[in-house]
């Protein structure tokens, strides 16, 4: 059997211990402990000027796994990466037409990267390979290796979410992106919703066989997640948190500083709960940890700003000298740690405006005491949501309804709680990085099968 060879923009340093925060990276690490040899190619997240030519890349094997890297060029880091991927597609799908920002020249650029992100894996590629190529980078990296005469089964798989045509039609370069996906032989999202929107959009763009395009939810590795839970617990950190708090109730939120995840509206909705309900304050703490995301792009760093004085407004009307309503890190905390943060916080807020699929949501779950979980409010805008019914769902942009949630959570029974947890862990347990990842390949597997009879 051949390996496989996996795609995506972002490849991890496999001697960085604390990765960093980023839903596709974990999910793909989780899922490739099982695999018996890999290849993992992609940006090494550093810019060089060319020196002419594709760059040669950077090979290095870390157990099974060989990973190969390119540099990208500052013109290209801007034009494929700054501006078209995560200032035209990721607004886009994410619902945001206004805040998206097109440009040709981008465009270009961005489908430049591709075809030389082509040339340069082409000759890594062995007969028996089977490419899986990840998120919305890399929309036409599979027609560009198939231009080049590879015939290897190719399998593409979108993290965020897909918006329906009406919205994506907007795009310039919509159609270009559709027709060059049908170079995929199979293309996973993560919802059903998804499914029919992208499914709509590359009908109309000609094709006809819906098979092709998959709901395939991705998920974590809830054992050694709850594992690191459980051990994180008994260390120093959680520790120092938990004395800190005098044993009154935590909120935990942790998300990548990014508008897609409804920090604003979160901020709003727990203000709202220190304006209806007064019998938190001097009790309850909310902890967020945001850390800084694609801080180079104009739209991120406005809102950090913004963050910095909501929060701050909300600090300073609310807290008294010996209470602090919100604590803000805008800095990652080590995976282990947020862990057993987790499982230390009474009651874990989740709401995002849209989102993909949302592993933090999973995580929380998956890092309870079973005996004494915690509640898990969660956005229905979340791609988590069908399969987290069970969870205080919530529209994001409501902060009434996020303060209500709020205050059910805190004040929910602890038979309340285990029997939604007991619900919810059931879910997080069935569908995990190990199932997403097999599931996913037996998809693209079958469709060969079905090519080749
Ligand atoms: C994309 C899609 C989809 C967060 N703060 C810290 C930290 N994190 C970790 C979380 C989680 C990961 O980062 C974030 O994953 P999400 O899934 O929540 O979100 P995205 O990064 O936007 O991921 C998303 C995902 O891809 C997978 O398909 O679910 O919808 O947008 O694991 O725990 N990790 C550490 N320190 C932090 O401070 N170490």
């Amino acid at each position: 059997m051949g390996r496989l060879v996996i795609v995506s923009n972002r490849v991890p340093d496999p001697r960085e211990r604390n990765q960093p925060a980023g839903g596709l990276a974990i999910g793909l690490a989780d899922a490739l402990r099982t695999e018996p040899s890999s290849l993992w190619f992609g940006w090494s997240g550093h810019q060089a000027e060319s020196r002419g030519g594709d760059p040669a890349p950077s090979l290095d094997t870390h157990g099974k796994v060989t990973y190969a890297t390119v540099p990208l060029t500052p013109a290209q880091h801007r034009g494929y990466y700054q501006k078209f991927s995560n200032g035209i597609l990721w607004p886009l799908c994410h619902y945001r037409l206004g805040l998206m920002d097109y440009g040709r020249a981008d465009w270009h650029q961005y489908l430049d990267v591709n075809r030389m992100f082509a040339r340069v894996l082409k000759p890594l590629l062995k007969p028996g390979d089977v490419i899986w190529v990840h998120d919305y980078h890399l929309f036409p990296l599979g027609q560009a290796l198939r231009e080049l005469g590879v015939t290897n089964p190719i399998g593409f798989f979108l993290h965020i979410p897909f918006p329906p045509w009406s919205l994506f039609r907007a795009l310039p370069c919509a159609a270009d992106i559709l027709r060059d996906m049908q170079a995929y032989d199979v293309m996973g999202v993560q919802t059903e919703e998804d499914a029919q929107n992208l499914w709509e959009c590359l009908h109309v763009e000609g094709m006809n066989d819906p098979s092709r395009v998959v709901a395939c939810p991705i998920g974590i590795d809830p054992v050694s997640f709850g594992e690191d839970a459980r051990e994180a617990f008994g260390g120093p950190e959680v520790r120092r948190l938990r004395e800190s708090l005098h044993d009154e109730p935590l909120i935990i939120g942790a998300d990548r500083l990014d508008y897609s995840k409804g920090l604003e509206e979160r901020f709003l909705g727990y203000e709202r709960l220190l304006i209806r309900y007064p019998e938190h304050h001097r009790h309850v703490t909310y902890l967020q940890v945001a850390p800084v995301s694609r801080g180079e792009v104009e739209e991120y760093r406005l809102l950090r700003r913004q963050l910095d004085e909501t929060i701050g407004r909300i600090n300073g009307a609310f807290a008294e000298y010996d209470w602090t309503p919100i604590r803000y890190l805008t800095r990652p905390v080590p995976r282990q740690t947020l862990a057993g943060f987790y499982r230390l916080a009474d009651v874990g807020l989740v709401t995002p405006l849209r989102d993909g699929m949302n592993l933090v949501a999973k995580e929380y779950v998956a890092a309870q005491d079973p005996e004494d979980p915690g509640a898990l409010v969660l956005s229905h805008l979340a791609g988590a949501a069908p399969e987290l019914s069970e969870a205080l769902l919530v529209n994001p942009h409501d902060a009434d309804e996020i303060a209500d949630a709020l205050h059910l959570a805190l004040t929910m029974k602890r038979e309340d709680r285990k029997k939604r947890w007991d619900a919810l862990n059931v879910e997080v347990r069935n569908t995990t990085a190990g199932t997403w990842a097999r599931d996913f390949l037996a998809m693209l597997y079958k469709s060969q099968k079905t090519e080749s009879a």
